[in-house]
């Protein structure tokens, strides 16, 4: 399909891989639809963007619906009493209630007593400027995001390992020019369809692809080895495949010797799991452990590349290190077509995670516990150090502890929707409900925007502009199209209004471009330096990678190639001995329940489950189970299911398949209400990431008799 080359070249709203768009009204060359009666755009194509040259996933396509649909917010919202109603109000009503209740509350129980939770959906500018209003306007520790719940264990596990995280080290492309990739726990032809072009590329041109799911995906349909394991088992496979490395002699001694610590170590962990141990432990026969380090160490070059569904556990992070060990071990890390990567999820998985809205985090992937680095972001800031505070709670923990003693009792929610999406939801939203003043800032009204006090109407993505940092490390520019709705607010808007009635009248520029500037500055120095970044570059070289420290520098798309960013330059091995996931089957919870996404849908659902054409594709949750559990349990596809695990209960329309496991069931997580699948997860924290185990917990599956007695 041809395009007009006119319109605003922007990028989709939703995830990691950023594709390029163009916004504009050519219906003649539109692949979205357009409803210019009502001042929307229509998206086009943009194939000279190279991450998606052109593609989009159905998301992507129609993602200007939720511009000029009924369901946005465009007016701001609050409740006059607990338990009352939600009215319009005006904006300056909101926004001093919004700022008398923090201070009411910092004022009663201190200034940690007020909390923040982001989301790596927010652009880099919002990112940075909200973790800075926590610092700065009210003081607090008590920062986290999202992100937590995603990259955090393949973050920890390449900080330990390579001293540097970005998502890949190398650009996406690179993947075609792979001898061999192993793909753990991810399933892009669901998540990132755009990209399954480069693994299609790696085939044509003679390299070897590995699936490792338990479920029999679509992705794992392209694959030449597909390796089920149980859930919550990656890490006994990972020795397993490691010991079988070690003898069958595929270890690169030489690249050992040059740029590696820590083999001996990490070589007496891995000669204590025997591969039969680790049949037992995941169900992958020796067999196939074996063709696939043949393939793998075979292979002149090769990558693993892991997404959630080997990192959300509560054992994430080590798990991760063990399949970087895979790629240490033959000599597959720091050269070219070689490497470790994680497939970053949200739009700015990457970027929301290096300007300081995580808990322990300065701009610049700075640490708020290192001194020379508090006293460089204060001087960008204006502040004295010693007002800077330390690292809060995370995720999980911010939430399970609102509304108590020594909790956080004011929570300002921007990017998020934790009634759908946290583990233990039904916990979770008990706590939201405890809390003094709960504030969210949604385009729409989602299942967290209902509980609030206060609803802040935000612009979206495509009414205003800002960066985003890819699951590259490329860092690109989403240009606004169009103006917002009347009574829409951009939340940089929103930070600047709170700071001034807070007492800051200085720092929080509405202006994006603005806002980069500082970023530029605060990041300068630090892992992820942006500060040879800029709009005018990003728009003349279709983004620039990071690290980028000045305008000369050309911008870094491949990372580790002649030294890996530990203080010895050598990556280090992770000695990592197996263990069980926190909840194992039982008598009474006989299952594993596992759980994930859809193609049509996009995480909690806030967004997608409004775009009609998606929702129509995907109305609803429910429940994978092979037939054999099915004829044991006298279900047939279609019957109502109850999922019962120690966190609670879900209902949900049975899926029979035989893509999954016969000891496993499988819910998507993109539905709230009784359907909600984390209703079941264990919030099982990894001790070093704070990852909650999405991916594994367990279950007892019935028949639901009578669907009004499950509706809570
Ligand atoms: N359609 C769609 N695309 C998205 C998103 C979305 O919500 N919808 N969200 C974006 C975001 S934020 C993210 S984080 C990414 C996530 O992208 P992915 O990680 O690809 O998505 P998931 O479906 O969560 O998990 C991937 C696979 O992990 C498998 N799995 C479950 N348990 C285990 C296990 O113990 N070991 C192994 N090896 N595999 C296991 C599941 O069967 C599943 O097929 O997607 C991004 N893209
Ligand atoms: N069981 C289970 N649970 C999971 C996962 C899983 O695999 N299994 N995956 C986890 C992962 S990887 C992730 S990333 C999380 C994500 O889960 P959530 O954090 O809930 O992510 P979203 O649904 O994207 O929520 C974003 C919200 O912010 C709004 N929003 C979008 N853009 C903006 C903006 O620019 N400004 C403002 N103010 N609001 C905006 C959206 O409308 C939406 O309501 O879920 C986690 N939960
Ligand atoms: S793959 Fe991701 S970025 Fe690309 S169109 Fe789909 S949702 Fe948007
Ligand atoms: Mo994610």
């Amino acid at each position: 399909m041809a395009t007009t080359g006119s319109g605003t070249d922007t990028h989709c709203p939703y995830c990691s891989l950023q594709c390029g768009m163009r916004l504009g009204a050519h219906m003649a060359d539109t692949v979205g639809t357009a409803d210019e009666a009502h001042g929307g755009v229509a998206v086009l194509e943009r194939p000279e963007f190279p991450v998606n040259r052109g593609a989009l996933c159905g998301k992507g396509r129609t993602s200007a619906e939720l511009l000029t649909s009924a369901s946005r917010l465009t007016a701001p919202l609050v409740r006059d009493r607990r338990g009352g109603p939600l009215r319009e109000a005006t904006w300056g009503e909101a926004l001093d209630r919004v700022a008398g209740g923090l201070t009411d509350v910092a004022e009663r129980f201190g200034r940690d007593a007020v909390g923040v939770f982001g989301g790596g959906g927010l652009t880099n500018e919002k990112a940075y400027l909200l973790g800075k209003f926590a610092r700065v306007v009210l003081g607090t520790a008590n920062i986290d995001y999202n992100g937590r719940f995603c990259m955090s264990s393949a973050a920890s596990a390449n900080r330990a390992a390579f001293g540097l995280d970005r998502g890949l080290p190398f650009p996406l492309a690179d993947i075609a020019h792979a001898g061999c990739v192993i793909l753990v726990g991810a399933n892009p032809a669901e998540t990132m369809p755009p990209a399954l072009r480069y693994f299609r590329e790696l085939r044509e041109n003679g390299g070897r692809l590995i699936v490792v799911d338990p479920r029999r995906t679509r992705t794992a349909e392209m694959a030449d080895l597909h390796l089920r394991p149980v859930p919550g088992t990656d890490l006994a496979l990972a020795l397993g495949l490691l010991h079988l490395v070690i003898a069958d002699r595929h270890v690169d001694e030489a690249f050992v010797a040059a740029r590696t610590t820590g083999f001996e170590q990490a070589r007496a962990v891995a000669m204590a799991h025997w591969p039969e141990r680790a049949e037992q432990l995941t169900g992958v026969p020796v067999q196939l452990m074996r063709q696939a380090v043949e393939m793998f160490a075979g292979a002149a070059t090769g990558m693993v590349l892991t997404a959630r569904g080997s990192e959300q556990h509560s054992k994430g992070t080590d798990t991760v290190g063990a399949w970087i060990n895979l790629c240490l071990a033959t000599g597959k890390a720091g050269r070219p077509g070689s490497g470790y990567g994680c497939l970053t999820g949200q739009g700015n998985g990457q970027g929301g995670r290096e300007h300081g809205q995580k808990a322990d985090q300065l701009p610049g992937y700075r640490s708020l516990t290192d001194p020379a680095a508090r006293a460089h972001v204060a001087r960008v800031w204006g502040v004295d150090p010693a007002t800077l505070p330390g690292p809060g709670r995370s995720a999980y923990e911010l939430l399970d502890t609102l509304g108590q003693d020594g909790g956080v009792r004011a929570l300002l929610l921007m990017g998020s929707n934790p009634v759908v999406s946290a583990p233990r939801a039904a916990h979770v939203t008990r706590r939201l409900r405890a809390l003094d003043l709960l504030v969210v800032s949604d385009l729409v009204l989602s299942e967290t925007a209902a509980l609030a006090d206060v609803v802040l109407p935000s612009a979206q993505w495509a009414e205003e502009t800002g960066t985003m940092t890819n699951l590259e490390g490329r860092v690109i520019l989403r240009q606004a199209a169009l103006a917002p709705p009347e009574g829409v607010r951009t939340d940089l808007r929103v930070l600047r209004e709170l700071a001034t009635r807070l007492g800051a009248d200085k720092g929080f520029p509405e202006d994006p471009e603005e806002v980069f500037g500082e970023l530029r500055r605060a990041s300068a120095g630090g892992q992820a330096d942006y500060a040879g970044i800029s709009y005018r570059r990003i728009r003349a070289e279709d983004g620039v990678f990071w690290p980028c420290p000045d305008e000369d520098h050309p911008g870094t798309p491949r990372l580790f190639l002649d030294r890996f960013a530990t203080p010895d330059g050598r990556a280090r091995f992770a000695a990592v001995p197996h263990r069980p996931a926190a909840e194992e089957p039982d008598a009474d919870f006989p299952l594993y329940l596992t759980t994930g996404r859809v193609v049509g849908h996009y995480q909690s659902g806030a967004q997608t489950r409004r775009v009609p054409e998606l929702a129509a594709a995907a109305p609803g949750p429910f429940v994978e189970l092979h037939p054999r559990l099915a004829g044991r349990l006298g279900v047939a596809e279609g019957d109502l299911l109850a999922v019962t695990s120690r966190r609670g209960r879900a209902v949900a329309p049975a899926r029979v398949t035989d893509t999954i496991r016969p000891d496993t069931v499988f819910m998507p997580f993109h539905w709230g209400g009784t359907g909600r699948a984390n209703s079941l997860t264990n919030p099982a924290l990894d001790p070093t990431s704070k990852m909650p185990e999405f991916k594994v917990c367990a279950v007892r599956v019935e028949k639901a008799v009578r669907v009004e007695k499950e509706v809570r």
